[in-house]
């Protein structure tokens, strides 16, 4: 009998390196939550005592917050230096540690990053794909194309959005609502449909933009619109005033980028807050809170997309219950080594070893910050 080789898995914890980058946009953001040029990225290795090396980023939003979420990270690779890099056990202990200064927030985003960069050097160390050592199988997974659409001036949406499907034959884009007027809203969808045809679909992004009252009103108005979903129409966090505007409209109510965490997607989900659901890894607790909150939507029978973070998402949609729409951008494209493009409408988990993350050290160095 053949002693089986060691997987190789019992890997401990060294440190972290973390640098930052301001990557410009092809489109610039302009959003009910705020303007972005350049785009923010902080770029996290963990390194392990075996010489294995996981990667991960985070996209901030603002480049002021990127020292309080870098030392934040600090701190916590400083406790797990020299502890057995099982991400379960890092997560329950950094949120026993960070849950004084609150579970949310700037602890979770920290403990986020370091999750899927820990999570990403353990498939390495299995030469498996993430979603392989998740226990799914690489292959497809239906994408829509984010990369526009912003609050743009109407007469430049129609070029926009041939170019959006162009890039992937994508057969969904997502354009942002929320403009002064209803008509105004309705003004920039009919662009946008007559550019594309009626059989692209449109989801829409509110971006928290309204009040509950406003929502009242408009949300009716765009009810026939024919499109695919509403996301965030109003603050994240009022999950019973989501409640009541996903049961006063036909369209589907999208919530989740900003849900920070499996317990706060479970008082979501037990609100009855929106008809379909979207985490952000960089909140919801990297690749061990997305798990922890796929099987909640599972269960409870939710669709589940992912927001940003094209490439790890994929691999855990692909490994989710109830997978459902992968949101692509290109914005961290510039720094990494390897294109995750989308073809046919459709992007592609390749078999290749951990979460699909490669630097591009010459593009780090030009948009160092
Ligand atoms: C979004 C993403 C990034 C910046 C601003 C807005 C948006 C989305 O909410 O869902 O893509
Ligand atoms: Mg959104």
């Amino acid at each position: 009998m053949t002693t089986p080789t060691p997987t190789g898995l019992k890997l401990t914890f060294e440190s972290v390196q973390l640098r930052a980058v301001s990557v410009p946009m092809t489109n610039p953001i302009v959003s009910n939550v705020g303007q972005y040029t350049h785009w923010p990225f902080i770029l996290i290795d963990v390194h392990t005592r075996e010489g294995v090396t996981g990667h991960s980023y985070l996209e901030p939003y603002l480049h002021k917050s990127i020292p309080a979420i870098t030392s934040m990270i600090q701190v916590l690779a400083d406790h797990f230096k020299g502890k057995p890099l099982a991400p379960l056990d890092i997560y329950g202990d950094a949120m026993k540690m960070l849950h004084l200064v609150g579970r949310e927030g700037i602890s979770l985003i920290a403990m986020s990053g370091l999750d899927m960069a820990v999570w990403d050097a353990l498939a390495k160390a299995a030469h498996l794909p993430l979603v392989s050592l998740l226990g799914g199988q690489p292959g497809q997974i239906r994408a829509y194309n984010t990369n526009g659409l912003w609050l743009i001036p109407i007469e430049q949406l129609a070029n926009q959005a041939k170019k959006l499907v162009a890039q992937g034959d994508f057969k969904a884009i997502k354009m942002r609502l929320g403009r002064k007027t209803a008509a105004d809203d309705i003004a920039a969808i009919r662009a946008v449909r007559d550019a594309v045809g009626e059989e692209i679909l449109l989801m829409t992004d509110f971006n928290q933009g309204m009040t509950y009252g406003e929502v009242l009103q408009r949300m009716h108005q765009l009810d026939d619109q024919n499109l695919y979903w509403f996301e965030e129409p109003i603050t994240y966090d009022n999950l019973e005033g989501c409640a009541q505007i996903a049961a006063q409209i036909k369209t589907p109510v999208q919530i989740g980028e900003n849900i920070y965490g499996p317990r706060e997607f479970y008082k979501a989900v037990r609100a009855g807050a929106a008809d379909l659901y979207m985490p952000d890894l960089m909140r919801i607790g990297g690749v061990t809170g997305w798990m922890r909150s796929a099987a909640i939507a599972g269960a409870a029978g939710y669709p589940l997309s992912s927001h940003l973070y094209p490439r790890v998402s994929a691999h855990l949609l692909r490994a989710s219950e109830s997978a459902d729409w992968l949101e692509w951008s290109d914005w961290a494209e510039p720094i990494l080594a390897e294109p995750f493009t989308v073809q046919a409408g459709h992007a592609t988990v390749t078999d290749k070893p951990g979460n699909g993350i490669v630097w591009n050290e010459a593009a780090i160095r030009q948009y160092a910050i």
